[in-house]
């Protein structure tokens, strides 16, 4: 076994049985025109995390881990988003509304496309969920059990939506789950910080957080 220094104490885990799961790295949430800015949010905040997800990703395929990379996304007839999903709020561009970078979130358009600079290499498993949860109607929890794997590695956008879904959703599902704080990034400076603290608040009652390095020191 492997042990970080995270907090709130040492997270031990096997490469062999452990994936990192990469949440959203999505065009449409770090590039200027896409779903993201649409909601109104400044987008430059998960851009800064690029570099990060990439060096993540790296160390992960050179110590062997699955790795599996989500994207929100939906069916061109957006018969899989649900109702509220579609009308709630007012962004200036909706699911599905045609916007600078193609419709928003349905897959293969522009938008929805991975960063190049953390695209997924051949062999590495690439899920579309209609959810914020990576679990909710996608084949991941049986991917992941066949695979014998206990333990998940989070990092992608945003920290308090997708990422802490899909976080609390493995977390009840028994993995141990350890997220790498500058390898995540939210909208907003406050709901970063608050995910961070209550992931780890009650002796880890979502699990673990702990930087790329010392991840990395762990491993190499
Ligand atoms: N709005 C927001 O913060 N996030 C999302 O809508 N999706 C993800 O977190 N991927």
């Amino acid at each position: 076994m492997i042990e970080v220094a995270a907090a709130p104490f040492p997270y031990p885990f096997d490469p062999a049985t452990t994936a990192l799961i990469v949440i959203d790295m999505q065009r449409d949430f770090v590039e200027p025109g896409g779903f993201g800015a649409a909601l109104g949010n400044d987008v430059e905040r998960l851009t800064a995390i690029v570099p990060t997800v990439a060096a993540l990703l790296a160390l992960a395929r050179r110590h062997g881990l699955t790795i599996v990379h989500t994207r929100e996304s939906h069916d061109a007839s957006l018969a899989d988003c649900p109702p509220a999903k579609l009308t709630r709020g007012a962004p200036s561009l909706r699911i599905g509304d045609v916007g600078p970078m193609g419709r928003i979130l349905v897959r293969g358009e522009p938008g929805n496309a991975i960063l190049d600079a953390v695209a997924p290499l051949d062999g590495e498993i690439v899920l579309d969920k209609p959810g914020k949860g990576a679990f909710y109607a996608t084949a991941l929890g049986d991917i992941l059990r066949l695979k014998g794997i206990t333990h998940l590695i989070f990092a992608g956008v945003t920290t308090e939506v997708c990422v802490q879904t899909t976080m609390r959703e493995a977390n009840d599902r028994g993995y141990d789950c350890l997220l790498i704080e500058d390898a995540t990034e939210s909208y907003f400076p406050a709901f970063k910080a608050a995910t961070l603290d209550m992931i780890r608040a009650q002796g880890g009652i979502v699990g673990w957080t702990a930087p790329l390095a010392a991840l990395a020191a762990a491993l190499e």
